[in-house]
């Protein structure tokens, strides 16, 4: 038996969606209504899902198969015709967009708190995704938001547990849901997109590579891709089982978090090639044997190397970075004869370019790159697309991008984050920056001049919108450049990312360290902004 529940609430404070999706400590998820409330205020928000279809699944970690099940009865409870949803509760954020694409569904929602650490003590989140496979526009989380401050009540059915494990239909009251294996199609699209027997050959021609999954979603996409259909040996996938608390690691991939495969890929009996992937499988990390990858760089590569995979064949349409990335892929969109957008940082800013077919490769400094074969940043399709260049240029990664840097130069670049900083110190230093842009031009900081100074606006090319205060951006002579802006995902206090890039185009100094190649721009950060003092710290918390 079902019936449906109308249940007064009242509005809870701070629910407002930040860079990517509602992100909060799970045991505030857990709390009273909490999860109910904004459930329901996406309902309100979207104009309720009556008659809709709806894609839903998750990352997998602590609070993910409950949370499922209220997100299955707030949909039964609000009219919702379907709901596809992963076995088990389980699809990645790239396999959710893919699938929300090609069944034509309404949107869908996605549990993840992304890169955060999961667990009882860790993070949890929900994303709204809507028709076109992205993530909701500011126009739509706005109002989301705007629904949270006036609920007065939710809709929610009475009824037991949909058992998820099995795929097949099943019907909870009147709504149809229908259990995918989330990683069939998926695993379809990749086929389609790439040079599947070229990648085969290799791997049947000894090269061997590392992919950790960090104990997260992408485990047994990896496994399945990788090992089963194009033949890396097996083992080739470590920490290939999704666990609730990532084995208590911290599922972001970059040098930091990803040590141990680090360790493995700068050894003496390293892989040819290694890669990582997060908590919910849309960042990627990309090492070559002895030789980091930065994303930015990342992106230029693939960028500049498009046409050896089948699905860009005819090459690229444009290109788009989020503002903190690197310029490299400037550089390769100029000789390529193609446009290149910069947009704020998070994945929704993209979704307009990729739907006018104005950008067909998108990418973000912090391991995000995508394509128009879905609206979301996917790992996995990155680290196959890696593999499709290199088994078409017979070279290794770090051949690649010594040729890539003779070409175009090298952009050094780094981020520091600044973890849990008091949020009013946080904001001051942001307004202390802010309070110089307007005499910062012209001048000499720690030797170098300053030749622009501004906060980031960003016009929308295709709908018009604006979005403001997206980070401050100073640049300098000779290209180098330092941005400054405060995450929009974390759940502790604020997080100060520092974004620091110097242009190089003798080869001779190409082997720097990246710390040292850009102490100059790291002074000048230091002196314009005064973190040290201003955060009471002596070093940042995590060096990218
Ligand atoms: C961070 C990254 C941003 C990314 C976002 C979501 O946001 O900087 O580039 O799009 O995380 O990534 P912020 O506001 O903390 O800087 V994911 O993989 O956590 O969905
Ligand atoms: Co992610």
């Amino acid at each position: 038996m079902t019936h449906i529940r109308t249940v007064p609430t009242e509005p809870i404070e701070g629910q407002k969606p930040g860079t990517s999706g509602l992100r909060k400590k799970t045991t505030v998820f857990q709390s009273h209504h909490y999860l109910e409330n904004f459930i329901q205020s996406i309902w309100n928000g979207i104009g309720g899902v009556e008659g809709k279809t709806l894609v839903l699944g998750g990352d997998g970690r602590h609070f993910n198969s409950q949370a499922a099940q209220v997100v299955l009865r707030m949909a039964a409870a609000s009219g919702a015709k379907k709901v596809i949803v992963g076995e088990r509760a389980l699809l990645s954020t790239p396999a959710a967009s893919n699938l929300i694409r090609k069944r034509g569904a309404d949107g869908g929602i996605i549990l993840s708190a992304s890169h955060n650490p999961g667990g009882p003590e860790g993070d949890f989140g929900v994303k709204y995704n809507a028709g076109n496979g992205g993530p909701a526009p500011e126009g739509i989380t706005d109002k989301i938001f705007e629904a949270t401050k006036t609920i007065t009540e939710f809709r929610i059915l009475d009824s037991q547990d949909v058992g998820l494990a099995g795929t097949g239909t099943v019907m909870l009251g009147d709504m149809e849901i229908e259990i995918v294996d989330p990683v069939a199609d998926y695993a379809e699209l990749m086929k389609e997109i790439f040079d599947f027997d070229a990648i085969h050959a290799l791997f049947r021609s000894g090269f061997t590579m590392r992919f950790d999954a960090m104990h997260a979603v992408t485990g047994p996409y990896a496994r399945m891709i990788l090992e089963e259909e194009l033949g890396a040996g097996p083992g080739t996938v470590i920490n290939a089982i999704p666990l609730p608390d990532f084995g208590k690691g911290h599922p972001d991939p970059n040098p930091i978090w990803a040590k141990t495969l680090m360790d493995e890929m700068m050894g003496d009996h390293a892989p040819d090639f290694g890669a990582a992937s997060d908590g919910d499988g849309d960042r990627n990390m990309i090492v070559g044997k002895h030789c980091y990858v930065t994303p930015s760089d990342s992106l230029a590569v693939l960028a500049a190397n498009a046409t050896l995979v089948p699905a860009y064949a005819e090459g690229l349409k444009g290109v788009a970075r989020s503002m903190p990335t690197s310029g490299a892929v400037d550089r390769v969109a100029e000789g390529l004869g193609i446009d290149c957008y910069a947009t704020p940082t998070g994945w929704k800013f993209f979704g307009n370019l990729l739907d006018a077919g104005r950008a067909t490769l998108c990418g973000e400094e912090s391991a995000g790159t995508g394509s128009d074969h879905v609206r979301e940043k996917d790992g996995l399709w990155a680290v196959l697309f890696w593999l499709n260049v290199l088994a078409r240029k017979q070279c290794l990664v770090a051949e690649l991008m010594d040729a890539h840097w003779k070409e175009y130069g090298r952009n050094y670049y780094s981020r520091h984050d600044y973890e849990g900083v008091d949020s009013e110190a946080a904001n001051g230093l942001m307004d202390h920056v802010r309070e110089q842009l307007g005499v910062l031009p012209g001048n000499e900081v720690a030797g170098m001049k300053v030749t622009s100074a501004e906060e980031f606006a960003y016009d929308d090319p295709v709908d018009g919108s604006r979005a403001e205060k997206q980070g401050l951006q100073i640049g300098f002579e000779g290209g180098s450049r330092l941005v400054l802006r405060l995450s929009g995902t974390g759940t502790e206090g604020a997080t100060l990312r520092v974004y620091l890039e110097k242009v190089e185009t003798d080869p001779a100094k190409f082997a720097l360290d990246p710390q040292v190649a850009l102490a100059p721009v790291i002074a000048a950060a230091e002196a314009i902004a005064g973190i040290k003092t201003r955060t009471g710290r002596d070093a940042p918390d995590v060096i990218t």
